[in-house]
């Protein structure tokens, strides 16, 4: 089957022969939704990367840019066979009696990790196919097994290992790994990722949503040397008695029966349990920690081994539950003094790329007196998780499944899933990791509830220790009060929902005389309020985008909430910086950014920012 695809492609891609070309084209559908040869799913996820034996390929990669698709199909727009893609890492120079038009080589370059936009003036709105090649010289360990991996790559990228393409992966958030142990070569390799950030009305985004499409290899790649068994995935976790630690361990490459040994020394605990053949063991542990909270982050040092392998980490341990309208850490009742944060590096623009800034930002939240981030609307890197654990910060996880999702579509619910499933594989022994949320503003309808209850379930299934929300809309009612009226809350843990009173409903003399009720005795918990102003610009308190509006705005909003709201139990003001948005056209004003940040894009705080920080340390005394 792959010959006849194969031979097929390189007749089609014969100019000549174009009556062959029409009549093969009609076979083509079904072909291309058998798959393409190579363009296969990611292997399994491998967690905790940073405790492996890794290889950086972060660095400077050649780009090509190829608006149109140049370098994968042919002038019929079918694919190439891929020796007549720019995978094939061919080049002009080297033999100039072939009509060879493309030269990694003699192209320019972009850091990885990085977006693109920011890296070159020409990239800014791009939106579309960019080539990356790196070349490595590499010697493979005898008996061990090697993966490429990759911490994210927005939005679509198919990659290639000399010349033979090994993978393609949907959505930009999230890490993927591939295994390459018969693939990578001792000596020099070549490495091309096609990638492709075009919006897409079916994807996850969607189309339309509030913030920059940055494109590229956006986080770290590397490669990861394991011994032929190995510790894919484990979850370690604080019994609901809080009295013994539980969880469980996948092996990959497993063939037989395995004994795999946890250890925490500091709590003086250590116990050897048996993998079945299928690589999953379960343990539990009598133990009483030292629980986790943002007051005393705690954290041991837990190691893992089996066999040749062993894998270190920090892990924190705490319960979170709800009980009628209060979230409880650790059984105490807490209020979430939170903000909702965009991973958009500070001082400059573009997506971060060092844990320094994400040390920034969280480093502002805690200036702020937070407890609790919002990190929207899609999975932040993994050092920004890991930064707010050590830093006494609870976590908002989140998936962009935003605004108008093709609810319908069986294809945009498999990718939403696969999405949630690989952020709660990562993150799911961060003690911190409070929420997981399954979609923002999304308008309500059977297809959305089935959509989304399903994703509701997945989470619960895979993770029964958190919480589990989405960051729903008000409505008003017929009698003039507010209210959520939106039958996922029977599913969500939360009363979870962003209300903007005061900035696109009236203005803020609206937060005066609101009434709210609530359908359910649960947490409310306001995931976005806010409104907009440029640092520096002054006006009346009634004149939008000044910060006397905006400061009014959020004094009348905390008045509402703290006096008018019952069983408000955290929020997470919309946003602790300005960030880049093409929405947001008002010239001198916004300037393509989305303006509603507490501090601008240079670092400057706004007024909003002291109201908010004076309303979280008042909090923190009681
Ligand atoms: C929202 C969205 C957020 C937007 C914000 C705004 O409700 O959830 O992504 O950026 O409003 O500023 O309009």
């Amino acid at each position: 089957m792959l010959r006849l695809w194969a031979s097929m492609l390189r007749i089609m891609n014969k100019k000549l022969i174009a009556l062959a070309a029409v009549s093969v084209c009609f076979a083509l559908p079904d072909m291309l939704a058998a798959g393409i040869p190579g363009e296969v799913p990611a292997a399994p996820q491998i967690i905790n990367i940073r405790a492996r034996d890794c290889r950086t390929l972060d660095g400077q990669w050649k780009y090509i840019v190829d608006p149109y698709g140049n370098g994968y199909y042919n002038y019929r727009l079918v694919p190439n066979p891929v020796g007549d893609t720019f995978f094939a890492d061919k080049s002009f120079d080297a033999d100039r009696t072939k009509l060879i038009e493309y030269n990694f080589d003699r192209n320019y370059t972009l850091n990885v990790p990085g977006d693109w936009n920011t890296q070159d003036d020409k990239l800014y709105y791009y939106e579309g196919k960019l080539w990356y090649r790196t070349k490595f010289d590499y010697s493979k360990p005898e008996g061990k097994r090697v993966f490429l991996y990759f911490g994210a790559v927005n939005y679509e990228a198919v990659v290639a290992l000399n010349g033979e393409k090994i993978c393609r992966h949907t959505g930009g958030f999230t890490p993927f790994n591939i295994e390459v142990t018969d693939k990578i070569k001792d000596g020099e390799n070549s490495l091309v990722v096609m990638v492709d950030n075009t919006r897409d009305k079916d994807g996850i985004p969607t189309d339309n949503c509030d913030w920059w499409n940055y494109g590229g290899i956006t986080r770290s790649v590397c490669i990861v040397e394991t011994p032929g068994t190995f510790i894919r995935d484990y979850s370690v976790q604080l019994d609901k008695s809080y009295r013994s630690i539980y969880g469980y361990v996948h092996l990959d490459g497993c063939t037989a029966p395995e004994k795999v040994t946890l250890s925490i020394p500091e709590l003086k605990l250590s116990a050897t349990v048996t993998a079945d053949a299928s690589g999953y063991a379960e343990f539990n542990l009598k133990a009483r920690p030292e629980l986790w909270s943002p007051e005393n982050p705690k954290l041991y040092n837990v190691t893992i081994s089996c066999g040749e392998d062993s894998v270190d980490d920090r892990i924190g341990f705490r319960i979170i539950e709800t009980k009628g309208t209060d979230i409880l850490l650790n059984g105490k009742k807490v209020f979430c003094r939170g903000v909702s944060i965009h991973e958009e590096a500070p001082f400059s623009n573009g997506r971060i790329v060092s844990a320094e800034q994400d040390r920034i930002l969280l480093g502002w939240a805690k200036e702020m007196g937070c407890n609790f981030v919002r990190l929207a609307h899609y999975p932040h890197n993994e050092d920004m998780v890991r930064l707010a654990e050590e830093m006494g910060l609870m976590v908002w996880s989140e998936i962009p499944v935003y605004w108008t999702i093709s609810w319908k579509n069986p294809d945009t619910y498999a990718n939403a899933r696969q999405q949630l499933v690989d952020m709660i594989t990562r993150d799911i022994n961060r003690a911190n990791v409070v929420v997981w949320s399954v979609a923002n503003e999304t308008p309500l309808s059977d297809e959305r509830l089935a959509f989304l209850s399903a994703l509701i379930d997945t989470a619960r299934e895979l993770d029964p220790t958190r919480l589990i929300s989405a960051a729903m809309e008000k409505e008003k009612m017929a009698d003039g009060r507010w209210t959520v009226d939106d039958p996922l809350i029977s599913k969500t843990d939360l009363i979870s929902f962003n209300q903007y009173m005061g900035w696109y409903t009236g203005n803020s003399d609206i937060c005066a005389d609101a009434v709210w009720v609530f359908p359910e005795e649960k947490p409310v918990f306001i995931s976005e309020f806010g409104a907009g102003a440029l640092y520096g610009f002054h006006g009346d308190r009634t004149e939008r985008f000044t910060e006397e509006y905006m400061a009014d705005c959020y004094r009348q909003n905390i008045k509402m909430m703290t006096e008018r709201m019952p069983g408000l139990a955290g929020t997470t003001p919309w946003v602790l910086k300005d960030f880049r948005s093409p929405r947001r056209a008002l010239a001198g004003i916004q300037d393509d950014f989305n303006r509603k940040g507490l501090i601008s894009e240079q670092g400057q705080k706004k007024t909003a920012f002291h109201i908010m920080k004076e309303w979280y340390r008042s909090l923190m005394d009681k």
